[in-house]
């Protein structure tokens, strides 16, 4: 693990839309996508097609983590053989059924964070104590994001394609000024309050590598700077979705924290994060028609004191 100077440090200047919304927000900079931004979404469905953006629980491929947590896994509780077992339910008619379960890190597959899923010194979103997180979220959790849903404009920023690469490098890292390049390299222009799709296609290392995928885990992303957190903060984002597990780059090159973006984006701004997306089709087809922006609709599942919930974001063209 690469020594690190604490958070609270390395982001001593960094800006915060604490307050902006209230005392009680929850659900930071989604604000932003009011029902204007909502009919500016929908404004860009022009031939119908959808794309769900959910990754399959279950793949027989495998599906990625990060380190520490577990893969969803599904249960066979009741299938055809259970109904020949001694002491088996009976319902008139002989009516029989499948049941099953799932038993899954929230933050285990295609996701949504909570606002307060990550912190330092002792605050999350808004300026919460962290010890509301402790038995379950007391503030900050999925759920109110999941009570109002996410629905905009999204726009695909396709890096691998831009950098020539089926797929970017472990720790590879590119910067706002990047995805404004590559917006143009595709003839389109990010926008104020763009949720932003940015497609590495790192996992297809996953499907190649299996388990040598996590040895030096460091995914490629977002890198830290502080003309980045303030360009998403002018620029009114308010939500940055990618196929990585974690969104940015794992550990901070200049500095070698972990994560500082989940801080400074969704701690301080209040920018929702969606991560481990399934951007394949997505991506080939804008690749095929020019078309880049879509209707982004997007709702975690209504949980109660969740740090984070499944989701199956539609991209809408
Ligand atoms: C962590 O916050 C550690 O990961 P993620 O955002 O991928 O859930």
């Amino acid at each position: 693990m690469p020594d690190a100077p604490d958070m609270t440090e390395v982001l001593a200047d960094a800006p915060t839309n604490w307050g902006k919304w209230g005392e009680d927000d929850e659900v930071g900079s989604l604000n932003y996508l009011t029902p204007d931004e909502v009919l500016r979404g929908i404004r860009h469905v022009r031939q119908g097609k959808v794309f769900p953006l959910q990754r399959l629980i279950g793949d027989p491929k495998g599906d990625p983590v990060w380190p520490g947590r577990t893969p969803a896994e599904r249960t066979q509780v009741l299938d055809e053989s259970s109904w020949d077992a001694d002491g088996a339910p009976q319902f008139p008619g002989g009516l029989h059924y499948a049941d099953d379960k799932i038993n899954a890190y929230l933050q285990g597959s295609t996701q949504y964070d909570a606002l307060g899923h990550v912190w330092y010194g002792g605050k999350i979103w808004n300026g919460y104590d962290a010890r509301t997180t402790v038995g379950g979220m007391d503030r900050a959790s999925v759920e109110p994001i999941a009570r109002r849903g996410v629905v905009g404009r999204g726009i695909l920023l396709d890096m691998a394609r831009f950098r020539g690469k089926p797929t970017l490098d472990k720790g590879e890292t590119f910067t706002h000024e990047d995805l404004v390049a590559c917006a143009q390299a595709q003839g389109v222009t990010i926008e104020n309050c763009d949720v932003l799709v940015v497609r590495t296609n790192f996992l297809q290392l996953f499907h190649e590598q299996g388990d040598a995928f996590y040895e030096g885990f460091n995914e490629p992303g977002l890198v830290y700077s502080p003309e980045l957190v303030r360009w998403f903060q002018d620029m009114e984002i308010p939500n940055l979705a990618t196929d990585t597990i974690a969104n940015e780059v794992t550990y901070d090159p200049n500095n070698g924290t972990a994560l500082p973006l989940h801080c400074a984006l969704m701690r301080n701004l209040g920018i929702a994060l969606t991560e481990i997306c399934d951007l394949e089709e997505l991506a080939a087809d804008c690749a095929e028609d020019g078309q880049y922006t879509f209707l982004w609709a997007a709702a975690p599942l209504k949980i109660h004191l969740a740090a984070g919930s499944p989701a199956n974001p539609l991209a809408i063209k």
